[in-house]
């Protein structure tokens, strides 16, 4: 049977549909992929013409399912095929079943349930009753249990060519992205984790790994099919992971593989031990949460469940193996006067001084403790629309303009003040100017410098310039 995936283009691998492309080729289905952005959505109707799948299954972030949606809906008026979304939204904002032209949401893993979707389909059984699906058919709404979780070890290599058949410009990107195993057992309020672990609890283990000899050989076919420069791994805690994994793998990596490679971490599980063997296998640097510098606000709100000490040991071990370390904070939190908190975020970061101080404007996802959090306490409307969006504006409702002002400018400055503190004394000075559009500049690009020179000093960078560029445009141009 043709099923034909389609995510919305981000300018970066979406390790989702490479999963399910290959579960479904494996179960004997004929797969396309299209992305939209570089597949205009006029071009749709001839592809979908051409290719005649059964069963379109989209993939989408929240924000992202609004142009998806519209797709779908356009090609529901000539096209006869099953709709299907999946991902972060469809999982979390399972009353998306309710729109036009859907027919059922996958609301967890899809690696094995939706070849059975699709085998159902095709042999004329009841998809509607399938695992994990919500589904509408002949007027009724059908809310099937999870199935437990899949079992990573089994899984078939994820399917690349496919990715990088549909929008080719991403196999000539020097970093290549891979997920040596899944799951988190952290329940940080503005995650994930805390619902997906709670929905899936008694159906199996929530940390699962591939074997590392699984995962080096992935990389291997990767590095001389398309060739990489840095390996990106995308596990939420990289190093939460069965006793002994880590060294394994640092063991194969180090042989093997033997390039740059980035992950990320979390300060309770950055040991000496653990650094010290990573760094030596290739590991060049790290995404870490610092998140909030108010300790009580970083455990009693964002239940981070750290302290500021524990954070700064992390760096000092991480810096003392000479890993680059990337922080991630949190601004525009939902208190009552979150300017002077973000400030403790700021100077938290000042005293770690990490390679790039990166920062995010808090967007209370959907399911998420955060969000429930922010709506309860009068941060949030009812109605508030999830756009696709940068986190570059908050979606919170603050008394004053001028906090608003100073959160969204300080989101953009964040980067240059940790690495340049002089300007500490300054900041709120500069968070007050109206100069909104030319600090998002300096953020772009004090982003891209950061990435592609001081975390990992990137060889690719004069080939990938072209493409480069057109994200920073792009990003810049975007509301
Ligand atoms: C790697 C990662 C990134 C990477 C790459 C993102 C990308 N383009 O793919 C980077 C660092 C760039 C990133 C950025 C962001 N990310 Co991110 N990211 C992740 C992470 C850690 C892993 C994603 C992944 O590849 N998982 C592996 C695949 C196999 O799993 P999956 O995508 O969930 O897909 C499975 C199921 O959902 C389902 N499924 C998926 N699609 C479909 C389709 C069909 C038809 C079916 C049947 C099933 C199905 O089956 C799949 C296989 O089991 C997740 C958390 C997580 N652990 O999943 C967050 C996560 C997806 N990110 C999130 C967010 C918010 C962001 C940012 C907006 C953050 C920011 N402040 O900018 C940006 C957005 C960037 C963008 N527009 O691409 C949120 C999304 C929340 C939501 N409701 O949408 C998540 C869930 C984390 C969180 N905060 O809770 N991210
Ligand atoms: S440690 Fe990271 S992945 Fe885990 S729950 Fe916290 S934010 Fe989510």
């Amino acid at each position: 049977m043709n099923v034909l995936l389609v995510y919305k283009d981000t300018m970066i691998e979406r390790l989702a549909v490479t999963y399910l492309s290959a579960a479904l080729k494996a179960a004997g289905h004929k797969v396309r992929l299209a992305v939209l952005g570089p597949t205009p959505a006029k071009a749709f109707p001839k592809l979908v013409g051409d290719f005649a799948p059964r069963v379109i299954g989209y993939s989408a972030m929240t924000g992202e399912h609004t142009a998806l949606l519209e797709l779908n809906r356009t090609l529901k008026r000539s096209f006869d095929f099953l709709a299907v979304l999946g991902g972060p939204h469809a999982t979390f904002r399972q009353d998306v079943l309710g729109e036009e032209g859907l027919d059922a949401i996958c609301v967890g893993e899809g690696d094995s349930v939706f070849p059975e979707f699709c085998r159902r389909v095709e042999a004329g059984e009841a998809w509607w009753l399938t695992l994990t699906f919500h589904a509408k058919h002949d007027g009724n709404i059908f809310k099937n249990p999870l199935a437990p979780f899949v079992d990573m070890t089994a899984l078939p290599a994820p399917d690349r060519a496919i990715l990088f058949e549909a929008p080719p410009k991403l196999t000539g990107l020097g970093i290549k992205a891979f997920i040596a195993g899944r799951g988190c057992p952290y329940r940080c309020s503005y995650c994930f984790n805390a619902k997906f672990n709670e929905d899936y609890k008694g159906l199996g283990k929530v940390m699962r790994a591939r074997q590392p000899s699984q995962v080096v050989t992935e990389i291997a076919q990767v590095r001389d099919q398309t060739g990489v420069e840095l390996v990106a791994f995308w596990d939420d805690v990289f190093t939460v992971k069965p006793k002994g994994w880590v060294e394994d793998f640092c063991r194969l990596y180090k042989d093997r593989i033997g390039l740059p490679f980035y992950c990320n971490m979390r300060a309770n599980s950055v040991n000496e031990a653990v650094v010290e063997e990573l760094a030596k296998a290739g590991l060049k640097f790290v995404f870490m949460g610092v998140e909030c510098g108010n300790e009580r606000i970083a455990n009693e709100i964002l239940e981070r469940n750290l302290s500021n000490e524990k954070v700064v040991a992390a760096a000092r071990i991480l810096q003392k193996h000479r890993v680059g370390i990337a922080t991630q904070n949190l601004i525009g939190l939902p208190v009552p006067d979150p300017y002077p908190v973000d400030l403790e975020t700021l100077d938290l970061n000042i005293i770690i001084k990490p390679t790039y101080a990166w920062s995010s404007i808090l967007y209370p996802y959907p399911g998420t403790p955060i969000e429930a959090y922010a709506r309860s306490h009068g941060f949030l409307d009812e109605d508030a629309a999830y756009i696709e969006t940068n986190k570059r504006t908050t979606m919170l409702n603050f008394k004053s303009p001028v906090v608003r002002r100073r959160i969204e400018n300080l989101h953009k400055l964040f980067g240059l003040v940790v690495r340049f503190p002089r300007l500490r004394p300054y900041v709120t000075f500069l968070c007050d100017l109206p100069l909104g559009g030319l600090y998002r500049v300096f953020y772009y690009v004090w982003y891209g410098y950061n990435l592609k020179f001081r975390l990992n000093r990137s060889r690719a960078v004069w080939r990938e310039l072209p493409y480069l560029l057109g994200i920073f445009w792009r990003m810049v141009v975007k509301n």
